[in-house]
């Protein structure tokens, strides 16, 4: 049985208790989407909740019994599945155990082959399809796009755009409501069609365009430091990536008590330059192409040196 006929199997026994978890990003809403319509088809209403790669986002899922997690790499943190008595996680981050051994489902194409980059959306369709849920495909594309598995169509990217933007403004929270209406809506167009996202898409967009034009690349490694009151540090990078793709790119500003960085590289190892460059201050990884970080108030001067050196030391991987 593969994978996802293994997914598939485990969630046709998921009825009562079941919690869906998933990333608070395009790829995650857009896996929750999937998941959630093959729900609705049996007038199932799971708890959903939404949020980072954080123990307090699975403590909220409980009491439920099952979880799906998706998008988030739940095996980095077993700890945190205790409260669970079955799981399934549909992941495709870097893995450090193959859950499959703990007695859960582990579906990430990368416990075989840990170069493969596919969405976890993608991956969400591939199991609606074996249990029968039609039309996900638009929403896995969104998802796809999102986490920039594949390039997308203008309309796709809009998507995207509107998804970001409810984070960005109104909070991660608010994404449980943009999975469900992508849930429900009948395509790409129903979903672009939705006035109040497309009214935070202007507003952010808006914002987001302020700081890419007062972006100039100086060298090959650019800092960008952000001062706004959203959440577009992520974003702001991967547009000036997109404009300046030979770039390593960090970029980073206030969020609460914290500092956030984003990075954007073709040429290091960035997820493990910054799980290093964080180390003790804050948490920091991610993929090699596009890393995060969040440190500590007041500590983001170490580590903007910690990333400069080991940037410096780093081996070249193009
Ligand atoms: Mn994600």
């Amino acid at each position: 049985m593969s994978s996802a006929e293994k997914v598939a199997e485990a969630i046709r026994t998921m009825r009562e208790n079941t919690a869906i978890i998933f990333h608070c990003d395009a790829d995650g809403v857009c896996s929750a989407a999937q998941i959630l319509r093959y729900f609705f088809s049996l007038c199932v209403a799971p708890k959903l909740v939404c949020g980072e790669l954080e123990e307090s986002t699975f403590s909220k899922a409980h009491p439920c019994e099952n979880a799906i997690i998706l998008d988030l790499a739940a095996d980095h943190h077993i700890t945190w599945l205790k409260g669970f008595s079955r799981v399934v996680l549909i992941d495709h981050h870097l893995p450090q155990r193959d859950l499959n051994e703990f007695g859960f489902v582990h579906f990430n194409p990368r416990l075989k082959n840990r170069s493969v980059y596919i969405s976890a959306s993608e991956l969400c369709k591939e199991v609606c399809e074996l249990l029968g849920v039609a039309n996900t495909e638009w929403i896995a594309r969104i998802g796809a796009v999102g986490d920039r598995s594949i390039e997308g169509t203008e309309r796709e990217m809009k998507a995207v755009e509107y998804i970001d933007a409810v984070r960005a403004i109104e909070g991660e929270e608010k994404l449980v409501e943009v999975a469900k209406t992508l849930a429900t809506c009948k395509n790409i167009d129903e979903f672009l069609s939705i006035r109040k996202y497309k009214e935070l898409a202007e507003k952010l967009n808006k914002e987001i365009e302020k700081w890419v034009r007062g972006f100039s690349p100086s060298r090959e490694i650019c800092f960008y430091e952000i001062d706004t009151p959203y959440s577009i540090i992520s974003v702001v990078a991967n547009k000036l990536f997109d404009m300046y793709p030979e770039k390593t790119i960090i970029v980073y500003g206030i969020r609460g008590n914290c500092v956030k960085i984003s990075g954007r590289s073709r040429k290091y190892n960035l997820g493990e330059i910054f799980k290093k460059a964080s180390e003790g201050i804050g948490k920091g990884g991610g993929h090699p192409v596009a890393a995060g970080a969040r440190i500590e108030l007041g500590k983001e001067s170490i580590f903007i040196e910690k990333l400069k050196k080991l940037l410096s030391g780093a081996e070249k991987c193009v």
